[in-house]
């Protein structure tokens, strides 16, 4: 897939603090917390000790991916040197006949595959053939490549019609497979990820084989603590990597028991039903979006649109019944993942960044599949509230778990136990070029209005630049350049948060598109990308055309469906593609929680001294005290603080 050049602009400034500082920041924070030399020890090279869960690998083979994606569009010899001796230090780590998994090498090693609802031992193999695949496209060198392949061939020959007991417990070998088979179009990776997509769900006995499972993962994990102390006991001056403090994370009274009924029930992996028969969200979060975005990039693949209705039900359902107000999914710590329909305490909130972008993969790979505006409208939320919160402005402090209220013991930190979503959040803003357009012969479709510029060549009618003043101002110029003059279709997405929309084509006004207006059920969240549309402009195109587009940003009141409970009478306050939040450090003094505002007093303007640059929205008690509300995505920049995405108002 072929990316658009960013231009100077918000995602400009993203992706240099991604290329500049973030990627740099994970890979020393990866190596001081061992996961590196873990490979070294595997390897035979190092005499250290194994540090880190049973996954750590995922978390440096997703760096290597997200490192491979900068690099395409950021080259340096420093990130070009890491990668390279990292690469060959993998290659080192790999066993002669393409298995690699430092847990077991390490630990067990005349052990695979025991474990595989428990030990994400193809998740971990599904992280390296992703970073294979994006080196190549980047770099057009198949060193990486060849050692992703060699992995992905051992998996083929072990687990080719075995049948639904080795389907894998963490989705995302799927993903790796579809992707590996769309750069090589070696059938077998194909026809592996359609086995394990179909027969997930299909373990009759999957209930009893989680409590063998879980029990043989103890078990492993205490004979490491007794191999940990005998290393100790020979290494005097050994100093084990000292885990740093995660957030804490609000929980209901009875998550204990929830999670072992949703692990008995297969819910928490999505094995309780065959993919077909699965109608409703459950179980992980981040876990669920990767099925998601696996089957819909099977559907694409395979033509099999058997799929298509039951990924466009499920999203559906999720998108009605299961998702918060800022695109964030997941309402239950320890589960990671889905509570109950109209359930989304915001204090609970986990909606873990990487179940963010792995919804925002599956909203790209929807919106290909069936060019319906909703995917990219909810693609876009995510990108700017639930996902883009995950990363500081500095991009050396990140979010894991994101509540939409927080009373206190949540930061921003420099890296976590489980380090998964700083390199997830990288390679993601490391791709934004890729999200943004599609094309046919006859069609030009804007998903996402970001400055940047592409030329849709092969059998494409044009190049296409854009302008845009998202997400501060609702202007966007888009000037549409064909190869030669001739008739085909723009189709501008109106976003579901415009309330009306301006259009002018070579300065003539045209007739304005707003939003659609649907009979459908109110959402749970006050948000819903169901409205969106696009607007077709079929034309005579010539070269120097422009298109000029103001898109309205009033301040929006959202609130929730009755059925959430504890939100009535609350509001959540939007502006463009931007929820807000009351932050303490903005409003010292003030109880933010309980605080009554007047929505008449509202007003939306633009602060270049604060956070860098940003839209605030002003505010007045009904006492008359001011207030100032913050993007969601910025809050925690500054130090430990309280804040609340739904207030009284
Ligand atoms: O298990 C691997 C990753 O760590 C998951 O995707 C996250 O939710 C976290 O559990
Ligand atoms: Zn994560």
């Amino acid at each position: 897939m072929k990316r658009a050049t960013i231009l100077p602009g918000y995602w400009y400034d993203c992706q240099t603090v991604n290329a500049e500082t973030a990627i740099f920041h994970q890979w020393e924070q990866l190596v001081a917390s061992g996961s590196i030399d873990n490979f070294h020890i595997a390897a035979g090279e190092s005499d250290g000790f194994r540090e880190g869960w049973f996954f750590a690998d995922s978390d440096a083979f997703k760096w290597l991916d997200a490192a491979a994606r900068i690099y395409a569009t950021h080259p340096s010899q420093r990130l070009a040197d890491l990668m390279d001796d990292f690469i060959a230090l993998i290659g080192r780590a790999q066993m002669p006949d393409g298995y690699i998994y430092t847990y077991n090498q390490i630990h067990f090693a005349d052990t695979r595959w025991v474990n595989l609802q428990i030990e994400h031992e193809l998740y971990c193999h599904g992280h390296l053939i992703e970073a294979g695949v994006s080196h190549h496209e980047s770099t057009g060198r198949s060193d990486l490549l060849n050692i992703a392949c060699k992995g992905a061939d051992r998996i083929v020959e072990d687990f080719k019609e075995k049948g639904p007991k080795f389907t894998p417990g963490h989705q995302e070998i799927e993903i790796a497979l579809l992707r590996l088979y769309q750069t090589t179009q070696q059938t077998d990776y194909l026809e592996m990820a359609r086995q394990f997509i179909e027969q997930r769900g299909c373990n009759v006995g999957f209930g009893l084989s989680i409590f063998q499972q879980n029990a043989s993962a103890d078990q492993r994990k205490k004979m490491i603590v007794e191999q940990r102390q005998t290393y100790m006991n020979t290494h005097a001056d050994f100093i084990p990597f000292q885990v740093p403090a995660g957030n804490e994370a609000k929980k209901p009274w009875n998550i204990e028991q929830r999670m072992m009924l949703n692990a008995i029930s297969g819910k928490y992996f999505q094995q309780h039903a065959p993919v077909r028969k699965q109608t409703t969200p459950v179980g992980h979060s981040v876990r669920f979006a990767y099925l998601e975005t696996a089957i819909a990039m099977l559907t694409l693949e395979s033509g099999d649109k058997s799929l298509l209705e039951p990924l466009e039900r499920i999203w559906d359902r999720m998108v009605s019944r299961r998702m918060y107000i800022t695109g964030g999914i997941g309402s239950l710590p320890t589960l990671e993942g889905f509570g109950n329909d109209y359930e989304l305490d915001p204090e609970f909130a986990y909606a873990e960044t990487c179940a963010a972008l792995g919804n925002m993969f599956w909203n790209w790979e929807m919106t290909q599949l069936t060019n319906k505006a909703q995917y990219a409208d909810l693609f876009e939320w995510q990108l700017y509230n639930a996902s883009r919160v995950g990363m500081g402005a500095e991009g050396t402090t990140y979010f894991y778990n994101n509540p939409l209220a927080c009373r206190g013991g949540v930061t921003r930190k420099a890296w976590y136990e489980i380090p998964c979503c700083p390199s997830n959040i990288s390679r993601t803003w490391a791709d934004i070029g890729k999200y943004l357009y599609s094309h046919d012969e006859k069609n030009i479709w804007v998903h996402q209005y970001v400055d940047s510029e592409m030329v849709l060549a092969e059998g494409g009618p044009a190049k296409i630049k854009v302008q845009s003043g998202l997400p501060w101002q609702g202007k966007v110029v888009i000037q549409v350049t064909p190869q030669e003059s001739g008739e085909f279709s723009l189709h501008l997405r109106i976003p579901s948060w415009a309330r009306s929309t301006g259009l002018r084509i070579n300065n003539e006004e045209q007739t304005t598109p707003t939003a659609k207006r649907i009979n459908t059920q109110q959402t749970a969240s006050g948000f819903d990308p169901r409205t969106s549309t696009y607007q077709e402009i079929k034309r005579n195109w010539s070269p120097g055309d422009v298109v000029e587009i103001d898109f309205n940003m009033d301040i929006q009141i959202r609130r929730a469906h009755p059925k959430v409970k504890g939100h009535n009478g609350k509001a959540a306050i939007t502006a463009g593609p931007l929820v807000f939040c009351l932050e303490s450090v903005d409003n010292p003094e003030m109880d933010i929680f309980n605080v009554q505002i007047s929505p008449d007093s509202l007003a939306l303007q633009f602060d270049a001294n604060l956070l860098g640059g940003t839209n605030l929205i002003t505010a007045k008690s009904q006492e008359g005290t001011l207030l100032t509300l913050i993007p969601y995505h910025l809050w925690g920049n500054r130090g430990a603080s309280q804040m609340t995405v739904w207030m009284n108002g």
